[in-house]
């Protein structure tokens, strides 16, 4: 069995590939920065006796995505899992002051990423006549919050996405799935505010917020279910958190 993670370097993607390999998956990690890749790698195979591949692209870059598909060996074609997880969130301004530079980057990778990967890897599954597409959603796809304008209306192209695909991909028996967190610790916000790490601190002051783990234990449930079953969409939150903006403090 093949998982293939995008955005393995950190957080949500590092820890579902390490879940996955523990359960037995060969994986493909994929990322931007290289050391980190080719240091995760080798722990997953010491680790786990797992075969890994490692790609490092940008999601951004069309020509990168489909020079890295490209040259993946015939033997790791038989793709069963795709999580479309790299992402980001980049500021939180009001619209009208909002940094136009901030906006491309979300955009470029949390809809344009997430399309490139799935146009390159989704006619590989059809090809194989199975596959699971998972699609890392956000509790910003299901709501609005203040400043968090752009950012919220990339998860919820997701959201649009995620419905879409399904019904495209249905024909092919392939099964694909949004799993939306709310708030889970990573470094989602250091990324947020641009490395400001005491700003970053404070979102998770006071409470206990998700951990990477307890995503990845989300991914790997939706896509273990048996071959008839597939789960359209799941929302998972710390159990302080009620909705984007409401949640228990000490
Ligand atoms: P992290 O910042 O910890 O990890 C993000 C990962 O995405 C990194 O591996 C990073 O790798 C990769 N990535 C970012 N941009 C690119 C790019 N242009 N090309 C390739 N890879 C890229 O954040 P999380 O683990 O928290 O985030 C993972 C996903 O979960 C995102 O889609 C995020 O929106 C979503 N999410 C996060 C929540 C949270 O509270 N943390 C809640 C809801 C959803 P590298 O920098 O090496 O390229
Ligand atoms: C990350 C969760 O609430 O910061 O997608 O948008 S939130």
């Amino acid at each position: 069995m093949i998982a293939f993670i995008t955005g393995a370097t950190a957080g949500i993607g590092k820890a579902t590939a390490e879940l996955f390999a523990r359960n037995g998956y060969h994986i493909i990690i994929t990322g931007r920065r290289k050391e980190r890749l080719e240091e995760f790698s080798a722990h997953l195979k010491s680790t786990y006796n797992t075969e890994v591949l490692s790609l490092n692209f940008d999601v951004r870059n069309l020509k990168e995505v489909e020079s890295a598909i490209a040259s993946i060996p015939e033997e790791w074609k038989k793709i069963n899992v795709l999580v479309n997880n790299a992402g980001l969130a980049v500021g939180l301004n009001n619209i009208q002051e909002g940094v136009i530079d901030d906006w491309e980057r979300m955009i470029d990778t949390n809809i344009k990423g997430l399309l490139y990967m799935t146009r390159n890897i989704a006619p590989i599954m059809i090809q194989n006549g199975y596959g699971h597409i998972v699609n890392i959603g956000s509790i910003a796809g299901k709501e609005v919050y203040a400043n968090g304008n752009v950012y919220c209306a990339t998860k919820h192209a997701v959201d649009a996405l995620n419905k879409g695909m399904r019904i495209d991909l249905l024909p092919h028996h392939i099964k694909v799935t949004a799993v939306n967190p709310g708030m889970v610790e990573t470094e989602f916000s250091i990324v947020r505010f641009k490395g400001d790490d005491e700003r970053a601190n404070k979102v998770y002051t006071g409470l206990q917020p998700l951990k990477a783990e307890d995503i990845a234990e989300t991914i790997y449930w939706v896509a273990s279910r048996p071959a008839h079953v597939n789960i359209n969409d799941i929302v998972i939150m710390p159990a302080v958190q009620a909705n984007a903006t409401t949640t228990i403090r000490k």
